[in-house]
Order: structure tokens, then C-alpha cells, then sequence
């Protein structure tokens, strides 16, 4: 299904380093308001870098999805926080984190979210608002995605189970329930029980009586009183900040892949993680956008269904995964892997205007004598499609959607020796072996971007500035 198009590409000049390569002088030319969106399917590591850029921005948040996000950061004494809805930004105490209108909130969740933090010494106290403009997400969206995928059947998307696309529907066909209704707990019941009646109407396993609505109103009364300080305004927050010259920095959950709108439709999540998520998600102006990095990582990675053109099957899969430790954050699930799909990251480069890249985790590539690039795709009769295909003609036209995607597709690939040997305490981009320095060059030169951040481990240190 593959081609190897050229082994070992001409050897780009290795350049003493872009830019000064010094972390502060890097970190502080950033905009005022800067973006770290995912560039790939996820879980390219953008909790690390909002959590290393935080205590140089005033304002972290949050402007898409929910807990299906699974964001893993580390303080400095290595202990490790598993995010979901409360923004990257909270191990450092002098950033206020923010929720945005265009996150779906799932309030127990966030609770205990929340009290898992003050219990490992974080203090959230004043320090995380809700807008007042985000949906509830309650606990029936999360039975019904469940029920969604289970009459998919065959076809089931792989979702987090959390809940996002039912709460986004209630969202989008208007009978949702938004934070700033619980101000309003005289008419709650009535709107929930629409909801849950909704529900009961389309779904025949979804059992609902009046009782499982008292009970429900009764646990969002106390909710409503805790909920109450967190709740905000936060389009006025944001630009209040904005206008004050206070820094802010928007943290994508997922990633332009699996956007709604650009990604492996219909295996996507049902928000914009791209940049035009940032603006609808939290009621900033686009003129107010800077810098936005995208995060990408030194391979590719996936998880739930739908196309993957550069995916390793079997063992080589196996063995990455292994190694990059490519299990869900939120779910546990095993992540699919395989090469870095440059054809992908192109688009989502294309979309986004990202004016420089994290490549996070070249470290787990230290192990392999020769590391894969997909270049470029063409099609079985040896077409060259020119960008990502949308793919939806190929999808009608076929049956089996995944397979076909691979066999229609055949990926190109470069083939670049490995360093085979261990970078995770470097520090400096000129003390990695030539054949990592030509790896993260020759991504730059294929992508038009340049990588100013490169992660080599988890921790919060483990991180190049090139
Ligand atoms: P959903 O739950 O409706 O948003 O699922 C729809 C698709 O979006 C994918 N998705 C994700 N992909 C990668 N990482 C995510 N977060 C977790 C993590 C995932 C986990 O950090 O590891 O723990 O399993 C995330 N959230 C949504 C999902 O797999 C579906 O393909
Ligand atoms: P996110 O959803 O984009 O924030 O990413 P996740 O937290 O879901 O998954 C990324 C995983 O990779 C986490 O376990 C991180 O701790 C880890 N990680 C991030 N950057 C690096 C890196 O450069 N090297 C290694 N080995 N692990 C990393
Ligand atoms: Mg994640």
C-alpha cells in the first residue's frame, strides 16, 4: 500500500540554530495574545507546552470541547496532573484559567476535577472562570453517546463516551442549557426535562421517569450554589484582559484533524479545534490573534476510527506505542501509530497560519535505525492528489470507509536514518546527532514552518528551544 519515494533526501544545510535559541528571549516575543493548537489527531502534547508557557501569560483558556480532552502535565517535582476541562495553565498560581463559551462543561466532572487538584496542594480558589454562555453537558449525554455508538454498529465513531456530540446537538438545535441558567433554577426542571424527554423519545435504551429528573434538579441546586463563583462573563473578561495588555494564551483541545469542519469528517469531534475555534469559542476579535503554535508530534498518532494514511499495523505499531507510551489520557484506550504524515500537517498548517511548530516526543524515535516521513499521496491509478482529501465522494462511493481510505491512497514516504541514541537530557538543538537536527530540518523544509520548540520528554524541562 506504501512506496518508499527517496531514501536519505539531499542533506539540507544544518544551521547552527534559527533564532537566538534562548528559552526566555523565545517565550517573551510571543504575542500578546498566542494560541497552542494540536496539529495532528490529538494528543500531540499540548498540555506540556501551555503549562511551560503559563507563568509568562496572565491568562490561560479553554475555547473548545470538553472532557474529552486528556491533557498531562508535570510540576516541577515530576508529579503528574491528567487535565480534562480545567486549562493547562493551573499549576501556575499566578494565571487565571477561563472556560470558555464554546467549552462544553460537564460540572461534576469539573468539581472533581477540581478537588483532585486542592487535594495535590493546587489552589483553584478565584483562579478558573466559567463562562456564563457555555453549554451544560449532564450526565444523559453521556448515556446517549454511548447509545449513538452502539447503533452505529460497525461504523461507530470511537468518541470519548463523554458526552461532546449529543451536548453540542442540544447546543445547535437550541433547547441546550446553558452555565448561567443554573442562576435560574425556577425554570431548570422545565428545561431539562425537554432535554431528557428528547432523549427518551429518540433513544428506546433510554429509560426516564419523573423521579430521574428530581433527583437530577436536586443535584444541580447544590451545584448551581458551588458553581456560582466560578460562573463569568467571560467574553467581557477576555477582553477587558485584551484591552488591559494582559497576555493570553488559548489552549485547542483535540486537534484540526478531528475539527468538524476540516478533519476525517464524519470521525471528528463536534468542535473547531482550529483557529477559527479560538474567536467563536471565546468572543475574542481575529484581529486580537498573534502567534499560534501548532503542536506536532514526531510521529502520528490516533484514537477511535477513521482514516489514517500513514498508520503502521502489527508489530512496528506495537512497538511505538510502546514506547511513546500512546495509551488515552482520558479513556486509557491505546492510540493507533505511525509515521509523521506531512501531507496532513501541511493542511492543518494551511488552516491554521501557524507561525511555528512544537515537534514534541522525538525522543521516543531515538530507538529506530530509519524513521518514515509521508510526503505525499496519490491514488491507486497513480494520481497525485494535492492536498488532504475531504474524501467524502471516496466515502459515498464505498463501503468499507477505513479500508478503502488506505487502499485508494498510496502514501510516498522519505526514508531518513536514525540517530539511535538517547537525546532525552539534551537541552541544546546543536548537541543533538546530525540525523535528529536533519529529521526536525527536513520537516521544516517540507512544512514551510518553523519548529521553535522541540519536546525530547515529558517533564517540564525536557524541552529544546531551537
Ligand atoms: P468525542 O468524544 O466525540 O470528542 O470523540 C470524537 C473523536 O474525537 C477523538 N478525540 C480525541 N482524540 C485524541 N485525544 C483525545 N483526548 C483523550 C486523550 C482521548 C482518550 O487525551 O487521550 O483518552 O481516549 C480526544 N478526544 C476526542 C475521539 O477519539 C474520536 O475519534
Ligand atoms: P495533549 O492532549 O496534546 O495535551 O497530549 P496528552 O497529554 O494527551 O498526550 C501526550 C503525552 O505525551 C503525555 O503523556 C505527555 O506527558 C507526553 N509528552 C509530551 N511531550 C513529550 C515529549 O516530548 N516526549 C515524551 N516522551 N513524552 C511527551
Ligand atoms: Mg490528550
Amino acid at each position: 500500500q506504501c512506496s518508499v519515494k527517496s531514501v536519505v533526501p539531499s542533506s539540507p544545510p544544518l544551521v547552527e540554530r534559527t533564532g537566538d535559541g534562548n528559552e526566555l528571549s523565545r517565550i517573551e516575543s510571543l504575542s500578546q495574545v498566542s494560541a497552542v493548537l494540536g496539529s495532528q489527531w490529538g494528543d500531540e502534547g499540548k498540555g506540556k507546552l501551555v503549562d511551560i508557557l503559563a507563568k509568562h501569560f496572565d491568562v490561560v483558556a479553554r475555547c473548545q470541547g470538553g472532557a474529552n480532552a486528556g491533557h498531562t502535565i508535570y510540576n516541577s517535582e515530576g508529579k503528574k496532573f491528567a487535565l480534562h476541562l480545567v486549562p493547562s495553565g493551573i499549576l501556575n498560581e499566578d494565571t487565571l484559567c477561563v472556560i470558555g463559551n464554546g467549552v462544553v462543561v460537564h460540572v461534576p466532572g469539573l468539581f472533581k476535577e477540581i478537588d483532585g487538584l486542592e487535594a495535590n496542594g493546587v489552589s483553584c480558589k478565584g483562579r478558573i472562570l466559567v463562562s456564563d454562555r457555555a453549554h451544560l453537558l449532564f450526565d444523559f449525554h453521556q448515556v446517549v453517546d454511548g447509545l449513538r455508538e452502539a447503533e452505529l454498529s460497525d461504523s461507530f465513531i470511537g468518541t470519548t463516551k463523554r458526552g461532546i456530540g449529543p451536548c453540542y446537538s442540544s447546543k445547535v438545535i437550541r433547547n441546550g442549557i446553558r452555565v448561567g441558567d443554573l442562576r435560574h433554577m425556577d425554570t431548570f426542571p422545565q428545561k431539562l426535562d425537554l432535554l431528557l424527554s428528547d432523549a427518551a423519545s429518540r433513544f428506546k435504551g433510554f429509560n426516564y421517569s419523573p423521579d430521574m429528573l428530581r433527583e437530577e434538579v436536586e443535584r444541580y441546586k447544590q451545584f448551581a450554589d458551588r458553581l456560582e463563583p466560578f460562573i463569568a462573563d467571560t467574553v467581557h473578561v477576555m477582553n477587558e484582559s485584551i484591552l488591559d495588555k494582559k497576555k493570553v494564551l488559548v489552549e485547542g483541545g483535540q486537534a484540526t484533524m478531528l475539527d468538524i469542519d476540516f478533519g476525517t469528517y464524519p470521525f471528528v469531534t463536534s468542535s473547531s479545534p482550529s483557529a477559527g475555534g479560538i474567536c467563536t469559542g471565546l468572543g475574542i476579535p481575529p484581529k486580537a490573534l498573534g502567534d499560534l503554535i501548532g503542536v506536532v508530534k514526531a510521529y502520528t498518532t490516533r484514537v477511535g476510527s477513521g482514516p489514517f494514511p500513514t498508520e503502521i499495523l502489527g508489530q512496528g505499531g506495537d512497538l511505538l506505542r510502546l514506547a511513546g507510551q500512546e495509551f488515552g489520557t482520558t479513556t486509557g484506550r491505546p492510540r493507533r501509530c505511525g509515521w509523521l504524515d506531512v501531507v496532513a500537517l501541511k493542511y492543518c498548517c494551511q488552516i491554521n497560519g501557524f507561525s511555528s511548530l512544537n515537534l514534541t516526543k522525538l525522543d521516543v524515535l531515538s530507538d529506530l535505525p530509519e524513521i518514515q516521513l509521508g510526503v505525499s499521496y496519490k491514488l491507486i491509478d497513480g494520481t497525485p492528489v494535492k492536498s488532504f482529501p475531504a474524501d467524502l465522494h471516496v466515502l459515498e462511493q464505498v463501503k468499507a470507509s477505513i479500508v478503502t481510505f488506505a487502499l485508494l491512497h498510496l502514501v510516498e514516504y522519505e526514508v531518513l536514518p536514525g540517530w539511535q541514541y538517547d537525546i532525552s537530557s539534551i537541552r541544546d538543538y546543536n548537541d543533538l546527532p546530525v540525523a535528529a537536527r536533519r529529521y526536525v530540518e527536513r520537516i521544516e523544509e517540507l512544512v514551510g514552518v518553523p519548529i521553535h520548540y522541540i519536546g525530547v520528554g515529558p517533564g517540564r524541562d525536557a524541552l529544546i528551544y531551537k
